[in-house]
């Protein structure tokens, strides 16, 4: 490996420390698509041409939009870190770029969307990151013929000169450049993505990442300006660009073994997921995963040295619907109790257990006990089965931490579990049997 590459993976894992730290964050999908409330790809999904899109542009007027709510609930729920969408595919931008007409300022709202979410979520004491789609359906000169993202791909209107598409690279940039100058440090920057031939160099992503690392060193970069949610990209190798980016980026999937380099050293990695079926508000969609769920994902990707970034889609008054805000209250009564076992930790050395998962930070293990169909866990034989396998030194210590009850989830069972969901005992000394 050359000393080069060796310095850029030395950087990564320097600045990805607090990231893989923090390990849960909320993710914000937001725009003119919840308006019409059926997911952020619609304009793809029903072919609908730009002027008849244009009457959410009109419409726009979230009348609720309180920030400072979402960045409590976020909060509440145990969340240390945050990515908004500053611009997704739909190419409208919630924040006052001087390089389009197509933003929040410019509708009934006339706020700076982005500016207070930062401010926000800043004063809660949270990381905070912004989303930037490099898929961009409004912009002329985005590659729309022939293009299988883009909605007008068999519209003779929506022919695009193809020679124009560095215009559109020279406006992404400068786009991503007013957000890196203008809006204060940024923790995280989220692009999405990258597909077919359209990818690193098609973005110039060379320069994007030096510019970018200019002005922020520090901030951490996801792979999609090489990858998608299936992967890709160098980051995997011992060779990576420039671009790269410093985590890998799974989408509702959480990897069976984790994600490591092609010579096997782990790799940080963050997996978002949706609490419904859309990433964009959708009214229609009630189908919402139970907070018990939501927590063993999160456990589930702990156990696997991962993030977990966990998805709200604001109605278009801003208004991150109930069932959303109901499933992070209780996933953060349960994180209020086990936090320690979330915060810090990591993949153990021990296999995954039958009856759930372990995560370890130094010489504490939790044991996040998922399946009560064996009968209650024998702690004692557990801790034996510890020291016999001498994987925790002396003095480490064994907590029960139980993410609620594997039963259909019901209030009194919750209610009975929660007095006694973390048990912590010190192994007993080897010496004294
Ligand atoms: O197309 C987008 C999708 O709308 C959503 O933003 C997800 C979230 O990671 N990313 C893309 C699909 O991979």
């Amino acid at each position: 490996m050359s000393t080069q590459k060796a310095d850029l993976i030395q950087e990564r894992t320097e600045r990805t420390k607090w990231f893989l730290n923090e390990r849960f964050g909320m993710f914000i999908h937001w725009g003119l698509y919840a308006i019409p409330a059926r997911g952020e790809w619609i304009r793809s999904n029903e072919n609908i041409s730009v002027e008849d899109y244009q009457k959410y542009f009109d419409e726009f007027d979230p009348v609720d939009y309180n920030p400072r709510e979402w960045a409590k609930a976020a909060k509440k729920a145990g969340m240390k870190y945050v990515v908004l969408t500053a611009k997704h595919h739909e190419g409208f931008c919630l924040f006052d770029s001087k390089l389009t007409e197509y933003k929040s300022t410019n509708t009934k709202a006339g706020r700076d969307l982005v500016s207070e979410f930062l401010e926000a979520f800043r004063a809660e004491g949270l990381k905070v990151g912004l989303y930037y789609s490099i898929i961009d359906w409004y912009h002329e000169d985005y590659p729309a013929y022939g293009d299988k993202f883009h909605p007008m791909k068999n519209n003779e209107n929506f022919k695009r000169d193809p020679q124009n598409f560095g215009r559109y690279v020279d406006y992404m940039h400068g786009q991503i450049r007013e957000l890196l100058t203008n809006y204060g440090k940024l923790d995280i920057m989220w692009f999405d993505f990258s597909y077919d031939t359209m990818r690193g160099e098609k973005w110039r992503a060379t320069e994007l990442m030096e510019m970018m690392r200019e002005l922020q060193p520090h901030i951490v970069i996801d792979n999609r300006l090489e990858g998608s949610s299936e992967g890709g990209g160098t980051m995997y190798t011992n060779d990576p660009t420039t671009y790269a980016g410093d985590f890998a980026s799974p989408e509702q999937i959480i990897p069976p073994g984790g994600i490591v380099a092609h010579d096997g050293t782990p790799l940080p990695w963050e997996a978002c997921v949706t609490l419904n079926n859309n990433w964009g508000y959708a009214a229609a969609d009630h189908y919402y995963k139970k907070p018990a769920t939501i927590i063993r994902k999160l456990v589930e990707c702990v156990s696997k040295n991962g993030n977990m970034l966990l998805n709200v889609g604001p109605d278009a008054k801003g208004n991150i619907p109930k069932e959303s805000l109901d499933i992070l209250s209780e996933v953060g009564d349960w994180m209020s109790r086990n936090g320690s076992s979330i915060y810090g930790c990591g993949a153990s050395e021990l296999p995954k257990p039958e009856w759930g998962r372990y995560t370890q930070r130094g010489n504490k293990l939790y044991a996040h006990v998922f399946e009560e169909s064996i009968g209650p866990i024998n702690l004692a034989g557990l801790a034996g089965k510890l020291r016999t396998a001498r994987l925790l030194s002396d003095g480490s210590e064994l907590i029960l931490s139980r993410p609620w009850n594997t039963a259909e989830f019901v209030n009194d069972a919750y209610v009975n579990f929660t007095r006694q969901d973390s048990l912590s005992f010190p192994l007993p000394d080897p010496r004294n049997t």
